[in-house]
């Protein structure tokens, strides 16, 4: 008799003595109630039919990962559940075939989802599942929620308009992508202004991303043929030259070439009844092809020389179908097992019974946590890219406007992304306050004429473009960023832990607070208090320059736009002022143009500037350190010291009524 026949004997033994005992009297039934109840993790509240994911104990994991039948599981009380159950499939939640060491660690190995009958009562199922003693932990599975949003194709001859001045790339449509750089154009938005973007343009001089970096896509399935995704999109080599039908690779998917379809089971796809071309519109912000000539360009989508970042594809939402919550944790454990290490989620699970961070836990409990811990998890020996520690976790905040985000977003640990239109101001959609990080443009419908210029243009299935409004749209933008700042990074020999990422997307943002005061109108003609978004949409709107400046530590100087601006340099010379005097620096006739400079001098420690274009530029102050002037000849005097800044000008920068420098809202300041 072989070794695992006999553990296999010892644990059946061990599930009958349990299912004799676990009887008799009273107080013994109302105690094993409690610990009955105290394994359900979640209620049946929206929860899905015929599945339920099980937690069992270590000696049942193993004894499982060696069972051949795949219904039941060779262990007498777990059986016999399963039998009333007419259970049809019980199987594990993850794949422990990839990095199955670490995951062991992390007890992913534990993980059971069970399928049966669409009839049976979810409460009873999960109470009898429960009652089994190698059961440690049961969890009712819960569909993510469908995208709504409807994108409106957009018209091949908006594409043929002029361009009124040069773009870095030759993308016919980054005209229309205001949200990367916002000319403030009345065509667009009612009250659309200059600099409500994510300051991409003068970001791309810089790094346009870089192809060793991930970006996973968890969403609809994204159209990998697309004519302006395709050469972003990461092909699985060995599926590629494989064999339909084969598991090429051996990774335990079948076909996986660009990602897979974890709700159908197979190839990704996007043209089912039901489809929104979501994931595709997501995908296309990330990292359309830059500079092709075609279509549009994506936040990380290269300079044109094939240098763009790679995407996959992790599709948790096929057709009118959406994923349970074991297939979309084992969509998060694919995007790290592929070599992603951005994960961008723009979707969330049904607004129910998780209403904190302790209900999302269950105690660090539940599946879907496990799968994103495993994700943010910085694997040494196995290092998804030598410039990042971890990967880092970004959603969408949420579209019903609440004062909180929606879970997995609103979690602590993962940065929940809030949506402003082309007028720099809050969404009539976007939820804010609670859990909500940092705001991107999300884009909107005009005030009563629903116009939708004013939205997010991508791409969508089947080689068409439009525009989608949504936090949703919003997300992207800032995985896309986070993929520059990783890009950078790599350019600067840095290396980021994944807490020095976060901190660098959350601190590198301009202010939204300073014009939010009065209303504005909705779509349908409803009215937004814009006082009850102060201080609430994040740390501020997202800016792509800040964030590459932040990474190679250069401080940001914030600077208003059309106004003059005293600012006491020393202040950001040292941490809080430091005594210096301010010699005459010299700055570029590049810089003047670029930010429209008409006014530049300097008393004491004092800059007085006025720039007049939105934009950003790298200056080299000097100052004399110790008296009043550099010492030298007749002169006993102070050392001539010099230090880099990057002004960075922008619509919302508020100026202090004393002093005229500008008030820098949360980050490094
Ligand atoms: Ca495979
Ligand atoms: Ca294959
Ligand atoms: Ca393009
Ligand atoms: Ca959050």
């Amino acid at each position: 008799m072989n070794k695992t026949k006999l553990f296999l004997l010892a644990l059946m033994a061990i599930g009958f003595i349990a299912c004799a005992t676990d009887t008799v009297d009273e107080g013994k039934a109302l105690s094993s109630e409690t610990a009955v109840a105290k394994k359900l993790l979640n209620t049946s509240m929206g929860a899905m039919q015929g599945e339920m994911i099980i937690y069992v104990d270590e000696a049942t994991a193993d004894h499982l990962a060696g069972a051949v039948e795949a219904t039941r599981s060779g262990l007498t009380e777990l059986d016999a559940v399963a039998e009333e159950l007419s259970a049809t499939d019980l199987r594990p939640v993850f794949n422990l075939k990839v990095n199955g060491e670490r995951k062991r660690e992390l007890g992913m190995h534990r993980w059971y989802v069970m399928n049966f009958s669409e009839d049976a009562n979810l409460d009873i199922a999960a109470k009898r599942l429960a009652e089994v003693k190698a059961v440690e932990r049961v969890q009712f599975s819960k569909q993510v929620v469908r995208p709504t949003a409807v994108p409106t194709e957009i018209d091949p001859s908006e594409i043929a308009q002029t361009r009124s001045e040069e773009y870095p790339f030759d993308d016919p449509m980054l005209p229309l992508q205001w949200h990367y750089r916002n000319l403030g154009n009345e065509s667009t938005f009612p009250g659309a202004k200059a600099g409500a973007d994510i300051n991409a343009f003068p970001a791309w001089e810089l790094t346009t991303g870089r192809p060793d970096i991930i970006v996973a896509v968890v969403d609809e399935g994204v159209c990998y043929t697309h004519v302006d995704l395709k050469d972003n999109m990461l092909a699985n080599e060995a599926e590629l030259n494989g064999e339909e039908g084969v598991d090429d690779d051996g990774n335990g998917y079948v076909d996986d070439i660009y990602g897979y379809n974890f709700v159908h089971n197979g190839r990704v796809t996007w043209n089912r009844n039901g489809d929104s071309g979501h994931g595709t519109h997501v995908a296309g912000t990330v990292a359309a092809v830059n500079n092709n000539g075609i279509g549009v360009a994506g936040v990380a989508g290269g300079s044109g020389n094939g240098d763009g970042v790679k995407m996959i594809s992790c599709q948790i939402i096929s057709g009118s179908t959406a994923a349970g919550t074991s297939a979309t944790a084992a969509a998060v454990e694919y995007a790290k097992d592929r070599g992603a290490c951005i994960l961008q989620n723009s979707w969330g699970f049904p607004a129910g019974d998780i209403q904190n961070d302790a209900m999302f836990e269950s105690g660090s409990t539940s599946v879907e946590k496990t799968a994103f811990t495993y994700f943010m998890q910085h694997d040494p020996e196995n290092p998804r890219h030598p410039n990042l520690e971890g990967g880092i976790v970004i959603f969408a905040a949420g579209n019903d406007g609440k004062p909180v985000a929606g879970y997995p977003a609103a979690y602590n640990e993962y940065i929940a992304v809030t949506a402003i239109g082309a007028d720099g101001l809050p969404t009539y959609y976007t939820c804010y306050d609670r859990g909500c990080n940092v705001a991107a443009p999300g884009g909107e419908l005009a005030p009563y004429t629903g116009a939708d210029p004013g939205c997010v243009v991508s791409t969508i299935p089947n080689d068409k473009y439009a525009r989608m409004q949504g936090t949703s749209m919003a997300c992207p933008h800032v995985s896309g960023i986070a993929a520059l700042a990783v890009a950078y990074a790599a350019d600067h020999g840095i290396v980021l832990t994944l807490k020095e990422l976060q901190d660098i997307i959350l601190s590198s943002v301009n202010d939204l607070s300073a014009s939010l005061t009065g209303f504005k109108t909705n779509y349908e003609g409803g009215t937004l208090n814009l006082a009850s978004y102060k201080g609430k949409m994040g740390t501020g709107l997202i800016d792509a320059y800040r964030v590459l400046m932040a990474t190679r530590g250069t401080k940001c100087i914030p600077l208003p736009l059309n106004e003059q601006a005293i600012i006491d340099v020393s202040y950001y010379l040292g941490d809080g002022n430091i005594s210096v005097k301010m010699l005459e620096s010299e700055i570029g006739e590049d810089v003047r143009e670029k930010l429209g400079i008409t006014d530049f001098k300097f008393m004491g420690s004092k800059l007085i500037i006025t720039c007049t274009k939105p934009g950003s530029a790298l200056v080299t102050l000097k100052y004399v350190a110790g008296g009043s002037f550099v010492g030298g000849g007749q002169i006993t005097g102070g050392i001539e010291a010099e230090q880099e800044f990057a002004l960075v000008v922008r619509p919302g920068v508020a100026l202090d009524e004393g002093t005229g420098a500008p008030i820098v809202p949360g980050g490094w300041l």
